[in-house]
């Protein structure tokens, strides 16, 4: 097969893959605007390697003719979470999607590999237009925690380092490793609560720090610029308390102070 033909059997895949990673990044950024939590946290993707393409087909016995339809990875993408109960309401969130169909899952969480991988995994049929028309590919979708992926980052690169045949020491460490990975993600899930709440509260604070100078900014242009310099003077003050209702407030008392001259200006402009 001549190198042209790869690139344009890959080239949708890398489209699928761009598509998938805008749009469940699109997730997270809808959750933090809303002051919701992502259960979502990353997301990465990638088109296999032509090169790992092959030693998969070989590895599985697939001819080239059966590769788009045996290889289910060949566009793969990663969803990674902070605990292990996000990846169930992950799960369910692809399940609902009307752009993808699941074709099977693999769930790596209650089956552990052999090798201590734990992950889970969708196969999902995903359309892409293309100047050909339409194309309905296979997209690997996995989903684990911050955890489960750094074990398994570390544990592809030493698998590729040894080609299979990992000594037995080294297997040994990578196993304890993953019971301690287990470990870390019940402890994780065990302070969950609080730690949501934290990374809500400071979403928030974002939020409404982004709100309030977002509405100073626009004062500046339609009132006194004496007055707005003080709101913001007011602003840092309260900013420097850290306490998240007095700011509330204060965006409140701002929201009707810019009411007032955007009800003024309409009135002028009439
Ligand atoms: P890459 O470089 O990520 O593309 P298999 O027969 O096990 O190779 P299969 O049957 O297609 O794979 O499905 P499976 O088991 O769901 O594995 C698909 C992908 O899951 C793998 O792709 C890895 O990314 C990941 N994976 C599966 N098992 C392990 C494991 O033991 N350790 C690690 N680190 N990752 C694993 P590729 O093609 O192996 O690699």
């Amino acid at each position: 097969m001549e190198i042209q033909l790869w690139r344009s059997i890959l080239c949708p895949y890398e489209l699928a893959v761009r598509e998938l990673m805008v749009k469940f990044e699109h997730i997270i950024e809808e959750h933090r605007q809303k002051d919701l939590y992502s259960p979502i946290e990353q997301v990465c993707g990638r088109v296999k390697t032509i090169s790992s393409l092959l030693e998969k087909m070989q590895r599985k016995h697939v001819p080239m003719e059966r590769m788009e339809e045996e290889i289910e990875d060949i566009a793969g993408v990663r969803l990674i979470c902070q605990f292990e109960e996000d990846i169930e309401t992950v799960a369910s969130l692809i399940k609902k999607r009307a752009d993808m169909t699941v074709k099977s899952e693999k769930d790596y969480l209650t089956h552990i590999k052999q090798s201590g991988y734990r992950s889970f995994h969708m196969i999902v049929y995903y359309t892409v237009e293309t100047i050909d028309g339409p194309k309905r590919l296979q997209v690997e979708i996995q989903i684990r925690t911050m955890a489960m992926n750094f074990w398994a980052t570390i544990e592809h690169s030493l698998q590729y380092k040894y080609k299979g045949d990992m000594p037995e020491h080294v297997a040994e460490r990578l196993s304890k490793a993953a019971d301690a990975i287990i470990s870390l993600d019940k402890e994780m899930s065990s302070v969950r609560t609080e730690i949501m709440d934290a990374q809500i509260s400071s979403q928030m604070q974002s939020n409404l720090v982004k709100d309030i100078l977002n509405n100073i900014e626009n004062l500046y242009k339609l009132s006194n610029k004496r007055e707005v310099m003080k709101i913001q003077d007011e602003f840092l003050r309260v900013y420097e308390t850290k306490d998240i209702q007095q700011l509330q407030r204060f965006h409140r008392q701002l929201d009707i102070i810019s009411e007032g001259y955007r009800a003024q200006s309409v009135e002028i402009n009439i």
